[in-house]
């Protein structure tokens, strides 16, 4: 079988296993083919190291993809994570008309916000030109706070299912054919994700036990995860609930060492389970 090309455009944070540094060895064990196209470099992510440095490599970025043009180098899928800038935004807008066939998958994750509050760097101008762009996406994947913003909502830590409900329709009003909700607990004991479907306007659902910590770089293994599966031609709601078991292992396999291990989890020990999948 012909294997799958995926471009995955995300910074490279050289300790921090987030990004790039995950998207890479995850799509990979699961038999994709990865066309790196990293964003930044930064000594370590931003979330809690302090004196980070971060280089911009937004000026390589459309040289990258004009030798792949001029090389006849085609595209599978396409697969965005954090981006450094709302001027990258413009270059994945037109990256994804570059390299557009039917065939196309673009899988974008906002990566922007979570627990109420933008990350480093990011404000509502970013997540007004992000909504932009998740219009050309086939697949957005939000967590609640992402969804907030690419609404322009107010984020609001109390929700429903009806709520929930309406944040889905909402999003893919905004242009992309599926949502990934992530990050969803309508009762304590479970953690996991809710989908929406524009074209058959069906919701599903997947829940997993919610575990008593909150880490870093579990929304990058999860999308990476999703991403995977759904390229190898998983169903919406198969792939949600690989990423959302696959995500929950690797807090397991952290748990018990988090004072070492709190910039993110151990997924290295887990990438066993996402080799030899039939999808
Ligand atoms: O996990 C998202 C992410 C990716 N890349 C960098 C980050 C973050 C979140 O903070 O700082 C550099």
């Amino acid at each position: 079988m012909k294997m799958k090309r995926c471009a995955a455009v995300h910074d490279i944070s050289c300790i921090g296993k987030c990004s790039l540094t995950v998207a890479l060895p995850v799509l990979s064990a699961m038999g994709i083919e990865v066309a790196s196209v990293p964003t930044a470099v930064l000594s370590t992510h931003t979330a809690g190291f302090k004196g980070y440095t971060f280089h911009d490599l937004s000026e390589e970025l459309p040289k990258i993809t004009k030798h792949w043009k001029k090389e006849n180098l085609s595209l599978d899928a396409i697969y965005t994570g954090y981006l450094g800038s709302a001027e990258q935004l413009d270059f994945v807008a037109s990256m994804i008309d570059d390299f557009k066939t039917d065939d196309l998958c673009v899988v974008i994750d906002p990566v922007m916000a979570d627990h109420g509050e933008f990350y480093k760097g990011f404000d509502a101008a970013f997540a007004q030109k992000m909504a932009k762009l998740c219009s050309k996406a086939d697949v957005i994947i939000p967590n609640l706070t992402e969804a907030a913003f690419l609404l322009g909502d107010e984020y609001d830590e109390g929700y429903d299912r009806e709520k929930i409900e309406d944040i889905l329709v909402r999003l893919a009003a905004l242009g992309p054919k599926k949502v990934v909700l992530t990050g969803i607990s309508y009762d304590l004991p479970s953690l996991g994700c809710v989908v929406y479907d524009s074209e058959t306007e069906e919701f599903g659902e997947f829940f997993t036990e919610k575990l008593p910590l909150a880490i870093h770089g579990t929304g990058d293994v999860y999308a990476s995860v999703f991403t995977g599966a759904y390229i190898n031609g998983a169903s919406l709601i198969d792939a949600a609930a690989l990423a959302c078991n696959f995500t929950c292992e690797c807090i397991k396999a952290t748990m018990d060492d988090i004072k070492n291990h709190w910039y993110s989890v151990k997924f290295e020990k887990c990438l066993h389970l996402l080799t030899n999948l039939e999808y």
